[in-house]
């Protein structure tokens, strides 16, 4: 059995986790494959809505096995919160919840190295969530990182304490003014540690390798999305992993040829959340409307989301980086009662027309240039089978695939699981 994998195709919050949520019934196993408590992914379902950070999507489905794979960052004490957070539905995860001894640990002075970093940078700040992710991942690639199978070892505290102490000479360094109780931080880490330990640690590898083996279904589940990857996304205003399908590999130790099906996500208009680069960017009523009815707000930190027009240019790059398979267009509903809607083809780049993404997209460099197409004003959020669509969200729809050349397999017309189309 080939691996699918879902992938967020903008800047992220396009809305994975519903999607992943809807789709588990099909699958015996979620994995998540990178980023960490930088996620925010909403689910609701029986009026309630979750967001989970770190734990993948399919946790509230009765089978389905949930593995945090080793190119997920794990804070302790947020991930103790989600577990509690889910204590109160009753949800058994102890049963269902895995985690990769190779995934990485963030560490309260992490965190503390993220805000100084950004504090230090002023204006050019990246608008990172501050969940220590930079700093984690550095550590990871410079080979100083703590794991998750370290814990298991005697003398972890040591190990730990070596490089909280190293942190916290480096936060030194940044010379900002950055208030924190570091004491305080690491009771709260240590009693976290404790609980974790109470999961089940795994070699994710071969636990995948032996359950495809076996002929179980798999789905990755992305985080963050494909313009935040950091060597395809807009650099540096980037997140510190690969958020694009490649990063599953990595991420899990799924080899390339078990890739099956990479199912892309993105939003029928688009948003942003921190620093960066948006050639789209809408700094007018129309991008107010669109933050305000579709109730864009970071799930992890609360901050406004930009919002602007799709932007095909940078869809299409996503596409092919990723090898998308299906499409899912998401938010359609948030576009009614527009009476026309943009939809960015091609960049004015010094002087010329292009159709690619080019290196630099800074609002100096770029100017959007669009095709504008007819809104539709009928309610989408109480449809549930495409022949109600209007004929304009039709149009929309068939344009999108004609453009991108890949099929639109689902419209979700709202965030709760049955406002889910099936194409
Ligand atoms: P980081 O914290 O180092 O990964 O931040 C680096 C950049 O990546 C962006 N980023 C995100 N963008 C969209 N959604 C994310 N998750 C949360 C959400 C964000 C929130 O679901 O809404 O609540 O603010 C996410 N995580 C990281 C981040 O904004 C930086 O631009
Ligand atoms: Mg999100």
């Amino acid at each position: 059995m080939a691996v699918d994998l879902l992938l967020g195709l903008q800047w992220g919050d396009e809305g994975k986790g519903k999607i992943v949520d809807v789709l588990t019934k099909d699958y015996d196993i979620i994995a998540r494959f990178q980023g960490g408590p930088n996620a925010g992914h909403t689910l609701e379902f029986d009026g309630i809505k979750h967001v989970l950070h770190t734990i993948p999507s399919g946790i509230f489905h009765k089978t389905a096995m949930n593995v945090v794979g080793n190119g997920v960052v794990i804070d302790p004490v947020i991930f103790k919160k989600e577990l509690d957070a889910l204590g109160k539905f009753n949800i058994d995860f102890k049963s269902k919840l895995l985690i990769s001894r190779k995934a990485h640990l963030i560490l309260p002075t992490h965190r503390l190295l993220d805000a100084a970093s950004e504090a230090s940078k002023g204006k050019a700040k990246i608008g990172s969530t501050l969940k220590g992710i930079g700093p984690t991942y550095m550590d990871k690639t410079g080979r100083n990182g703590m794991r998750i199978g370290d814990l298991e070892l005697s003398d972890w505290k040591e190990k730990y304490r070596t490089l909280a102490d190293k942190h916290e000479a480096m936060i030194g360094f940044y010379n900002v003014d950055i208030q924190y109780d570091l004491p305080e931080l690491e009771t709260a880490f240590f009693e976290a540690v404790e609980e974790l330990k109470q999961l089940t640690f795994i070699d994710s590898e071969e636990y995948l390798y032996q359950a495809q083996k076996g002929g179980k279904k798999i789905l990755a589940e992305g985080a963050q999305g494909s313009l935040l990857d950091i060597d395809f996304g807009t650099y540096p205003f980037v997140t510190s992993s690969n958020t694009t399908a490649a990063g599953a590999c990595t991420g899990l130790g799924v080899a390339p040829n078990q890739i099956g099906g990479v199912f892309g996500i993105f939003k029928a208009y688009t948003t942003r959340v921190g620093s960066g680069p948006f050639p789209t960017e809408l700094f007018d009523a129309d991008g107010e409307t669109m933050g305000r009815v579709g109730n864009e707000f970071g799930a992890t930190t609360g901050r406004p989301r930009r919002c602007g027009w799709l932007d095909l240019v940078a869809l299409k790059y996503a596409v092919r980086v990723n090898g998308v398979t299906e499409l899912m267009m998401m938010k359609g509903d948030v576009l009614s009662g527009f009476p026309k809607l943009k939809v960015c083809t091609a960049y004015k780049y010094k002087g010329e027309t292009i159709t690619h993404l080019p290196y630099n997209i800074e609002p100096e460099n770029v100017t959007p240039i669009y095709t504008e197409m007819d809104g539709w004003d009928k309610d989408l959020t109480k449809m549930r089978s495409p022949e109600e669509f209007p004929e304009a969200l039709n149009n929309y729809i068939n344009y999108l695939e004609k453009e991108l050349e890949v099929p639109i397999k689902i419209v979700s017309v709202g965030p709760d699981r049955t406002q889910t189309i099936h194409r």
